[in-house]
């Protein structure tokens, strides 16, 4: 009876042990797959649903700090970026995957970076690891046990965190389950086309005379930005960059009856999407598909470091405006994109009755 139950105790204990220290990805010899990140709004091939097992996904971001502009008035802003866009691209796995990514801070820029995933566990999301000067490099892994759509981030430590943030570095990682998306009552979900839209608050110094001020370097810029972003008026709210990163020629495109996945990040302010003339059919506002989507909204809310996801099949052909519904951000500020669908038109969903014309003269008897 004792044996049996020491040997019950040791099973346990065992377990107990196997429980604290998993095995790394390393000893489950995995296979490995190596990812080429593309830039926002784009994102990389992938399979919305595997039937495979689990992988160490390979990924490299590269930090790049540039001066850009990011009006068509001309404004220059000394960025900070992953991979040379803001936002970052957007790396697509499945849950149970790993994530290894190699980080690299080139000798042409001049201060310290790191990385903190919101999807991963642990030491400040990886940035307590990928700390790294100009000319270093580093190799970070994390297994993605969370699905949903999460931000990444810069945060090199105190006030460098929230300024590295709003001058670009920020992006989104998107963790599948391995069955794909669903609808919450067990019905898959999929789309045809997958965007992603990054949000950007912008803090510009302006001179005496109310005009923006341009910096030769990022460090140059710091003490006038900072007394900036202290008073929490965004000078540009943009999508992608810039004001117009995608509109016009730039526009997103779909066709009639196809359905868009739209991933919307705000990694430092809140945030509310709408597609002007469409809705959201399935939307994770909080970007995270363990909970059921809300279905058939109008507007959704981002909340500042998250990210979110929306379904939404498109039914009219035309131009979509895609704001965020504080109007005087979207068209003063920057925050618009469009959508050109193209197709059929539906007269049934919506017909202009009579065209516009005079008010006819009031019937005399
Ligand atoms: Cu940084």
């Amino acid at each position: 009876m004792l044996t049996r139950r020491a040997a019950m105790l040791s099973a346990a204990a065992a377990a107990v042990l196997m429980l604290a220290t998993p095995a790394l990805a390393d000893e489950l010899k995995l296979p490995r797959q190596k990812v080429e990140l593309v830039a926002p709004p784009f994102v990389h091939a992938h399979e919305q649903a595997t039937k495979q097992g689990p992988k160490i996904m390979e990924f490299k971001l590269v930090v790049e700090e540039k001066k850009v502009v990011i009006d068509d008035q001309g404004t220059t802003f000394q960025a900070m970026t992953f991979n040379g866009s803001m936002p970052g691209p957007l790396m697509v796995v499945h849950e149970g995957d790993y994530v290894e990514l190699t980080l690299v801070n080139p000798d042409t820029n001049s201060m310290p970076h790191n990385i903190d995933f919101h999807a991963a566990t642990g030491a400040l999301g990886g940035g307590a690891l990928t700390l790294i000067n100009p000319g270093e490099q580093v190799v970070l892994r994390w297994k993605a046990t969370r699905t949903g759509t999460f931000v990444y981030h810069c945060a090199p430590g105190g006030p460098m965190i929230p300024w590295h943030v709003v001058s670009g570095m920020n992006g989104a990682v998107m963790v599948l389950p391995r069955d794909g998306l669903n609808d919450g009552k067990g019905h898959a979900l999929k789309y045809d086309k997958v965007y992603y839209i990054g949000e950007q608050d912008m803090y510009v110094p302006r001179d005496a005379n109310g005009k923006f001020k341009s910096y030769e370097s990022p460090g140059e810029a710091y003490t006038d930005t900072a007394e900036v972003m202290r008073k929490l008026t965004p000078t540009h709210v943009v999508f992608n960059g810039k004001a117009n990163a995608l509109t016009g020629k730039n526009a997103l495109t779909a066709n009639v009856g196809e359905t868009v996945l739209i991933i919307h990040s705000q990694a430092n302010r809140d945030s509310r999407p709408h597609l002007i003339g469409g809705h959201g059919d399935y939307v994770w506002e909080t970007g995270k598909f363990s909970n059921p989507p809300e279905t058939g909204l109008e507007t959704w809310f981002i909340r500042g470091g998250s990210a979110g996801a929306a379904l939404y099949k498109f039914l009219q052909p035309g131009i979509y405006a895609y704001v965020t519904h504080n109007l005087i951000e979207a068209a003063e500020l920057g925050a618009t994109a469009h959508f050109k669908v193209e197709g059929k038109w539906n007269d049934d969903l919506m017909t202009q009755v009579k065209a516009p014309a005079e008010i006819p003269a009031p019937k005399t008897n």
